[in-house]
């Protein structure tokens, strides 16, 4: 069988239209397939709002089970940071020493010989703590920082373990330069 030259033409361009037609499928597939992700987890998009200057608190959710939440806020050193947290976690499945169901405050700090598998040994268990850079911070409840090292802010439970934890807390994290006052 031979095919001339226009059929030849014929061909390739239906082969490349196939092609082409494919490629688009399978972008349309992989854009449709990412909104199904977990988005990162702010409630308020302006969390990637430059650090300087911020005039509104920001709200950021962290589960007991979350290692490192990256808040996507970057705060610089010597910047202050004013925080509060609400909401309850619960760090253990069943009731040991002091609560497995805490605030942010959380409970008795780790036993010594558990201490080094927590983010901070000497803070309670279920508190809220916080990374900025490699610096941590025991925040709690209620605290307000000078940022020691620049990055981005990221939180977790005080906690060794957090595969088997629940709950969450509501985190309010204002940046200033001055003094930011809590709410
Ligand atoms: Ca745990």
């Amino acid at each position: 069988m031979s095919l001339s030259r226009r059929q030849i033409y014929g061909l390739l361009a239906a082969v490349f239209a196939f092609a082409g037609l494919s490629a688009s499928v399978v972008l349309l597939f992989r854009a449709w397939g990412s909104t199904e992700n977990p988005a990162r987890p702010m409630l308020d998009s302006s969390a990637q709002i430059a650090s300087k200057d911020v005039s509104g608190p920001l709200l950021v959710i962290v589960y007991g089970n979350d290692k490192w939440r990256d808040t996507g806020i970057h705060v610089d050193k010597g910047q202050k940071v004013a925080i509060s947290a609400s909401g309850m976690v619960t760090w253990a499945p069943v009731e040991r020493v002091g609560s497995n169901v805490v605030g942010p405050d959380g409970t008795r700090p780790p036993y010594p010989q558990d201490a080094l598998g927590f983010p901070m040994p000497h803070a309670g268990i279920g508190s809220l703590v916080m990374r900025i850079g490699e610096s941590r911070y025991a925040v709690g409840s209620r605290d307000r920082i000078e940022v020691r090292e620049s990055g981005t802010i990221e939180f977790m439970v005080n906690d060794d373990v957090v595969g088997d934890n629940s709950g969450s807390f509501t985190i309010s994290v204002l940046v200033g330069k001055g003094s930011p006052p809590l709410n």
